[in-house]
């Protein structure tokens, strides 16, 4: 690679001519697919940014000149670019480079990302501050267009456009979300490319771009007479007049020059924020792109030539999400009421099936959680029963419409929240770690998480047939494998299962994933001669304060299982009951779950077997328990006898 072995740092970039900018852009496409034909990743997300990340890196004098990416999944070049090229083989691999953005993990990286739509209001706080600092710099948001039309984009487009404070947004308009992109902002920014190229803007902003002073006199005379040929508003229109944004665009994403050349021109305006339209093609280079779309917005390894998946030959289960899908479909046949929505995940969710099946039925909101819930909240006020499928990490952003839209008023609203857990190679933004605590101190929700497929089918159809709110959690990946065939049941809410009955002394709760564990571990203290009883929890509210009371009359020891944070979840949910009930002097409650840290990236299993949430933890975390139990008991006696 002529240009790329050596570019350590942006510095090394800004040596180069203009004109041999594009053939950087070629290096590190192919430096990407190299690494993620090896081993996965966002390839199609990254590879549409490749030439948007060489530009901004030419054009501003990074790191004193702030770049905030949205989401970050997009953003390997920008790694690459920045002194992780040697590196980018370890990304999201435990110990290795983080799939998104970290302030942690290098100084380009101006602003943690992972979640979307954050990067406008973060950067015009950069800006404020700069100000503020009496500094020079530029901040540049790079957002896609998807991630604009999420609500925080919308927020802070409001307000810096009431601001006037020197601002750049590049907009990485590919016309996709994960899946196509939907809405009206969508639509709007077609008609403005459609408008544009009838007009033949395109060309005539490439060719006159440099003599361009300010946002472009050419520009403003071409939107002019655009405005005069069409009344419909059109970008220009809407976004300079109305929301205070000056527009350069829109340029072709892929062009390295035009698109440095906009970005100087950017640069320029002093007076208020600029936002620079660039064209892009999401899974730019990657082979065989037009297969599938959701093939290479993310993919696993696959073959450089051909673009095909390389798959494990694995004959594991089918996946909690696939299977919510069929379930959906199956409960949404026989009751109408039924409506279903994603937040732009319809592939991640399985609602994707539900779209086809039920096209008005089914809802895909775009990147907005918030809206979603109230949207839901709404719906359900008029009888229907929607079904929220939100990964847990991503509903964080509904919590006050949970709250107050959902909860509060009593309406039946269920939410599927996949994901819930220790996701793995995406890292701390992404676990599902938080949903208990979030949903569990207000009143009203029923909250329930299954231990196998099956039960989850269960869950769905008590959750949707109960009047009032409720949110199932489940894992991501396969399922255990248990028969589905069965016809979906309601079960009794409140209601825990016994899973292993023992006249033993130590009871074992575990909740929704953590079950089948804990059936494994017992049998393996069974060898060692410790009896314990194992009971699915099934639900965190209500709880069954009828068994656990009894378990803590009779058993000398409860553990209690969670693939969550411990603070504020299922365990201290148990503590509460227990505490409430003056029961916890008689019984040593130990709860196993997520500790009080940042959860980095890696495979789920390494990282649940660190924070012992396994077969083999909870063996161990039994055995300990009792051993020092026991010990103490010993001293206490002896303690006794002497005195
Ligand atoms: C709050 C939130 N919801 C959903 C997601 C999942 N997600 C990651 S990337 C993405 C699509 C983003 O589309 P766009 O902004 O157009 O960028 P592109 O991937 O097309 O470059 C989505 C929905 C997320 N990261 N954050």
């Amino acid at each position: 690679m002529r240009f790329l072995s050596e570019i350590d740092s942006p510095a090394d970039l800004r040596q180069l001519k203009i004109e041999d900018l594009q053939e950087v852009a070629d290096e590190v496409r192919q430096f990407i697919l190299e690494t993620c034909s090896r081993i996965g990743g966002h390839t199609g997300a990254s590879l549409g940014a490749v030439e948007l990340a060489v530009a901004m890196h030419y054009a501003f004098e990074t790191p004193a000149d702030r770049l905030v990416w949205d989401v970050g999944h997009q953003a390997y070049a920008h790694k690459i670019l920045t002194g992780r090229k040697d590196r980018l083989h370890t990304l999201k691999q435990y110990d290795g480079l983080s799939g998104f953005l970290r302030r942690d993990e290098s100084e380009y990286d101006t602003f943690g990302a992972g979640h979307a739509s954050t990067s406008l209001s973060a950067a015009l706080g950069m800006a404020i501050a700069r100000d503020r600092n009496g500094e020079e710099n530029h901040v540049c948001a790079l957002i896609g267009d998807s991630s604009l039309a999420g609500g925080m984009a919308m927020e802070a487009l409001n307000q810096a456009g009431h601001l006037k404070t020197r601002l750049i947004v590049l907009l990485n308009d590919n016309d996709m979300s994960i899946a196509p992109a939907v809405g009206a902002l969508t639509r709007y920014l077609n008609r403005i490319k459609e408008a544009q190229s009838y007009h033949h803007l395109k060309e005539e902003i490439g060719d006159t771009l440099d003599s361009v002073p300010g946002v472009g006199h050419s520009l403003r005379r071409a939107a002019k007479s655009f405005k005069d040929a069409i009344a419909a508003a059109v970008l220009p229109g809407a976004l300079v007049n109305e929301l205070g944004f000056k527009y350069i665009g829109y340029v072709d994403g892929h062009n390295v020059p035009m698109i440095v050349r906009a970005l100087e021109e950017a640069k320029k305006v002093k007076d208020g924020p600029v936002i620079v339209h660039a064209l892009t093609t999401k899974g730019k280079g990657y082979p065989s792109r037009e297969e599938n779309y959701y093939a290479w917005h993310a993919t696993g390894p696959f073959d450089l030539k051909t673009g095909k998946a390389i798959k494990s030959s694995s004959s594991a289960p089918k996946s909690y999400t696939q299977i919510f899908g069929e379930t959906m479909c199956e409960l949404m046949e026989t009751d109408e009421k039924i409506v279903a929505l994603t937040a732009a995940m319809p592939d991640g969710t399985g609602i994707d099936q539900v779209l086809e099946k039920f096209p008005e039925r089914a809802f895909d909101v775009g990147i907005a959680e918030q809206h979603a819930v109230t949207f839901c909240a709404g719906m359900a006020c008029e009888g229907l029963k929607p079904v929220a499928a939100i990964y847990s990490t991503f509903l964080q952003r509904g919590f006050d419409q949970i709250i107050h839209d959902v909860c509060l008023q009593d309406l039946n609203v269920t939410f599927a929240m996949d994901r819930a857990g220790i996701v793995g190679a995406d890292g701390p933004t992404h676990h599902g770690l938080l949903d208990i605590a979030y949903l569990r101190g207000y009143p009203n929700i029923t909250l329930m998480a299954p231990k196998d497929e099956a039960e989850m089918r269960n869950m769905m159809l008590t959750a949707v047939n109960h009047n009032g709110p409720a949110a199932i959690r489940y894992p991501r990946g396969a399922g255990v494998g248990v028969d589905i065939s069965e016809k979906p049941t309601e079960i009794e809410i409140g209601k825990a299962e016994l899973l292993r009955d023992s006249a033993g002394e130590v009871a074992i709760i575990a909740y929704g994933s953590m079950v089948h564990p804990a059936l494994e571990a017992a049998t393996s203290l069974e060898k060692d001669g410790i009896e314990a009883t194992v009971v699915n929890a099934r639900f965190v509210k209500p709880l069954d304060s009828e068994l656990i009371l009894a378990l803590a009359q009779t058993k000398r020891l409860i553990v209690t299982v969670e693939e969550a944070y411990l603070a504020g979840g299922f365990g201290s949910a148990v503590m509460e009951l227990l505490e409430a009930n003056s029961m916890l002097d008689g019984v040593k409650v130990v709860r196993m779950g997520v500790p009080d840290r940042i959860i980095t990236h890696g495979d789920p299993k390494l990282l649940l077997a660190k924070y012992g949430l396994d077969t083999d933890g909870i063996y161990t975390k039994v055995k300990e328990t009792l051993e020092i139990m026991d010990e103490r008991r010993a001293g206490v006696q002896r303690r006794k006898i002497v005195s």
